[in-house]
């Protein structure tokens, strides 16, 4: 199977949606690729700058789970690759509605329109989450399913959906499992962005519980880059687990974040942990690494080059910090560094 040529990319105004698209366009110069994102909090335009005047790329704001767009722009496409989700678990602890609607319904409504049109692969990005809390060992792709969160609830709804569509439709899919992503353009919710960037601005670090959560931490490029190798090689109806082989401690990654920025514990305060916390992900990539991947970057590497970008990129990140984005920060902080303790 070659690369197909014509995308319909689902959510590729966020984070990871437009490091594919960047890099897919880069790469390769008979690809055209079409941008479907309702453009939320975390949708941005400015992540899709460096190609806006491309061509090959085209823009189209709107819903995933909107029928009629849905199949307009699915006729036109030769598959359809989605990362629209409401993607923080946070935001999903406090307000589900829209997780359950997007990342299950919106999903059903981009299956049906791939099922109309002859697709000739759908691939379905998701998440290590759907797995649970992983005490020891490391996830595969045929593990139960143990979502703890609204979250990853919603993400393995959409999950089953994409099983049941090569099942009993015989939909070409695929289906992805990564672990914690990071890397430039990541919207500052997320810890590895929030850290930094509160760091810079000599702001608290709020760290939940006790900081020893596990998160294998995983480059973005490393995971477009994986994306493709299952696009391509990936067998219709499998699910491959993308990891970066980086499992720390949420404790010891904020220790190196402020290590590399040269600034102190004392910026750190333990505060009360989120609901349902799952304590460590962990999945097995060998399924992958037999397709041909695996991860280009270190984490020292990635954790640079991301220091680096948020260091030089203030202003793609100071205007997020603002608006609707102190509101939920008041709310999601405002009691809990209140009720915070120093961490040595
Ligand atoms: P993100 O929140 O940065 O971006 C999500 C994008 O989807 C935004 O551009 C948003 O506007 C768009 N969107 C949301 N609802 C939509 C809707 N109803 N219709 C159209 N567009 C909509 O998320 P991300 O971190 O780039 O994650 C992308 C995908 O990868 C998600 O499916 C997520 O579950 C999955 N994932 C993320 C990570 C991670 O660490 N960030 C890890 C594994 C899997
Ligand atoms: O302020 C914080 N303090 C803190 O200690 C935040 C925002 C997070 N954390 C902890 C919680 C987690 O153990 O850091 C860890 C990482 O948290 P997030 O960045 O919120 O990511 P996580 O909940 O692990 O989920 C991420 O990876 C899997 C993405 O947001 C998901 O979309 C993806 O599926």
């Amino acid at each position: 199977m070659t690369l197909p040529r014509r995308l319909l990319v689902t959510g590729g105004a966020g984070f990871i949606g437009s490091a594919f698209v960047r890099r897919m366009l880069e790469r390769h110069s008979d690809l055209t690729i079409t941008v479907l994102d309702k453009l939320t909090y975390a949708g941005n335009l400015a992540n899709l700058a460096p190609i806006e005047d491309d061509p090959r790329y085209r823009f189209v704001l709107g819903d995933i789970a909107d029928a009629e767009v849905v199949d307009s722009l699915a006729a036109e496409a030769d598959a359809i690759v989605s990362f629209a989700a409401e993607s923080h678990v946070d935001r999903s602890i406090e307000e589900p509605d829209a997780f359950i609607r997007t990342d299950v319904y919106g999903t059903f409504v981009l299956l049906e329109a791939a099922r109309r049109h002859g697709h000739a692969r759908y691939l379905q990005i998701s998440t290590d989450e759907v797995y649970g809390h992983v005490p020891e060992g490391s996830s595969l792709e045929e593990d139960s399913l143990k979502p703890r969160s609204p979250y990853s609830a919603s993400k393995a709804g959409g999950d089953l959906l994409v099983g049941a569509y090569h099942a009993t439709y015989g939909l070409p899919t695929l289906l992805t499992r990564a672990s914690n992503n990071y890397g430039p353009y990541h919207y500052p919710e997320k810890v590895i962005p929030l850290f930094i960037t509160n760091a810079i601005d000599d702001e608290p670090l709020p760290l939940y519980g006790d900081g020893l959560q596990i998160r294998d931490w995983l480059y973005v490029d490393d995971h477009v880059d994986a994306l493709e190798a299952v696009l391509v090689h990936g067998e219709p109806g499998e699910t491959y687990n993308i990891g970066g082989g980086n499992e720390l401690t949420n404790l010891e990654l904020t220790r190196t974040i402020l290590e590399r920025m040269d600034k102190p514990m004392s910026l750190v305060r333990s505060v009360p942990d989120r609901a349902g916390h799952d304590r460590r992900y962990s999945v097995d990539c060998s399924k992958l690494r037999s397709l041909g991947w695996s991860p280009a970057h270190t984490f020292d590497e990635g954790l640079d080059a991301t220091i680096r970008w948020y260091l030089d990129h203030a202003d793609w990140w100071r205007p997020l910090k603002s608006g609707e984005y102190l509101e939920y920060y008041r709310r999601q902080y405002g009691d809990r560094l209140a009720a915070g303790t120093a961490v040595e």
